[in-house]
């Protein structure tokens, strides 16, 4: 590359400039083109392997890996780490901490951290600024425990259409824990709240660049001091009744029931009262959402709809299909169970139907255990297909404020809050 291009990559950042540089190769005819077609053709033409189809990936397509503490899981990308959970680990409703999913957005994330010298620290607005080793966390407040799934804003966006930039996850970006720790509010009353306090930040531990000028170099979100959510949040330091793995946030994280995971701090290490709302990059910039019913809006109008932190809504209710997979023919006359997972940022899931015809008809599924309002709930339907050929398997799930999943797809720039309702294709095939 020579200097002038270097300057200008500087200038313009490198996204921009390869947007640039990419547009003008096609118009100069350098990059190539199939015969006769223009620069938009084509790209209408690509495969869409992730994308949605006749019968889209449950999971992203993507290899395996074994990072430390963690079954091989899939890898969308490793600068900043992010893993998926393939579809088998979502058949038991707690998902394996060996198998739970992986997000950073920073890659100087740490290896190891010395519990004699790590405090989580509580400053800014206190009436008495504080700082817990993991010894005083567990001795000196009463241990309190949620069941509760952690999800990623983005989970499923490779099914966006059109596509958006992220990591085009398909649905392994969830997991469901028992989450064991120390109530949020009891840090926050020892510390001694001050009047004037409008947010609470949190931060964790590591570090890195982040998106290029944006002063993003450690990660920190905040909610509302007055947000119903901070009773209900917990600074956990069990997860399955282990210790966190390392890449979930050893020593403790935050849980925040119902919202998405990108509050959900790992490494929590700094809680700060605030006395002005947190302008930061991951809350000003990342993670907002139209504020237009369901997050939807489109790529024409996405630029001037007002935009929210998705921390203003929970998550919306879904479900998933994990058995069959489509793997294997199911034989005619014998029953299949169809089995999977529901749930809603908004509560208890109240009701879960399946549909054997593509969703033109339901039928209610039998739930199973529940474990709380804001946890898995799993549910199973035993079809005995009569007849040979293909089949088109859909769920849907109901939660107790009553909202049901849609047969619509979202779109909005950032790729959150999908909750279309999903589908399998299934073969059947005759005993004889
Ligand atoms: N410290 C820290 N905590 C974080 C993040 C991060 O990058 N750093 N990412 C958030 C986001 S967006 C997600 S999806 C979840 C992922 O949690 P997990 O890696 O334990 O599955 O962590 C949340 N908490
Ligand atoms: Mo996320």
């Amino acid at each position: 590359m020579n200097i002038s291009k270097k300057l200008l990559e500087r200038a313009l950042g490198r996204r921009e400039f390869f947007r640039r540089a990419v547009g003008v190769a096609v118009a100069a005819g350098l990059l190539p083109l199939a015969r006769g077609q223009t620069s938009a053709q084509s790209s209408e033409g690509l495969p869409s392997f992730t994308g949605p189809g006749a019968n889209p990936y449950w999971n992203g397509v993507n290899p395996f890996v074994t990072y430390p503490q963690k079954l091989p899981l899939l890898r969308l990308t490793d600068r900043g780490i992010q893993l998926e959970t393939p579809r088998p680990y979502f058949r038991s409703p707690f998902t394996p901490n060996e198998a739970f999913f992986v997000r950073y957005h920073l890659d100087l994330i740490p290896n190891s951290i010395d519990l004699a010298s790590w405090r989580l620290g509580l400053e800014g607005n206190f009436d008495k600024p504080l700082a817990f080793s993991l010894d005083d966390l567990m001795k000196q407040f009463e241990p309190v425990s949620v069941a509760a799934v952690n999800q990623c804003s983005g989970n499923s966006r490779s099914r966006f259409q059109p596509r958006v930039a992220g990591g085009q996850w398909g649905n392994g970006a969830m997991g469901n824990a028992l989450w064991t720790g120390v109530r949020l509010s009891d840090l926050l009353k020892a510390a001694g709240v001050k009047a004037g306090t409008v947010q609470f930040q949190f931060q964790g531990l590591e570090r890195g660049p982040g998106p290029q000028g944006k002063g993003s170099h450690a990660f920190m979100k905040s909610l509302d001091s007055n947000d119903p959510v901070l009773e209900e949040c917990v600074v956990a330091y069990l997860m399955n009744d282990e210790p966190l793995p390392m890449l979930n946030g050893f020593p403790v994280r935050l849980v925040v029931p119902g919202k998405f995971s990108t509050y959900w701090m790992k490494h929590l290490t700094w809680i700060r009262a605030l006395t002005k709302p947190d302008d930061n990059f991951w809350i000003a910039t990342a993670y907002r959402i139209p504020d237009t019913p369901r997050g939807n809006t489109t790529p024409a109008e996405a630029s001037q709809v007002k935009t929210v932190p998705i921390g203003n809504v929970n998550m919306p209710v879904r479900s998933f299909i994990v058995d069959p997979d489509g793997s294997s023919k199911l034989i005619m006359g014998l029953p299949s169970k169809i089995r999977g997972i529901a749930f809603s940022g908004y509560g208890r899931v109240t009701q879960v139907e399946v549909s054997a015809d593509d969703g033109k008809t339901w039928s209610v599924a039998t739930l199973g255990t529940y474990n709380g309002p804001y946890a898995f709930r799993t549910w199973e339907y035993v079809w005995k297909p009569q007849k040979p050929g293909k089949y088109t398997l859909a769920v849907r799930a109901t939660d107790e404020k009553g909202n049901v999943q849609p047969d619509q797809g979202v779109w909005n720039p950032g790729g959150y809050l999908w909750n279309k309702i999903e589908r399998q294709e299934v073969v059947v095939g005759t005993a004889s």
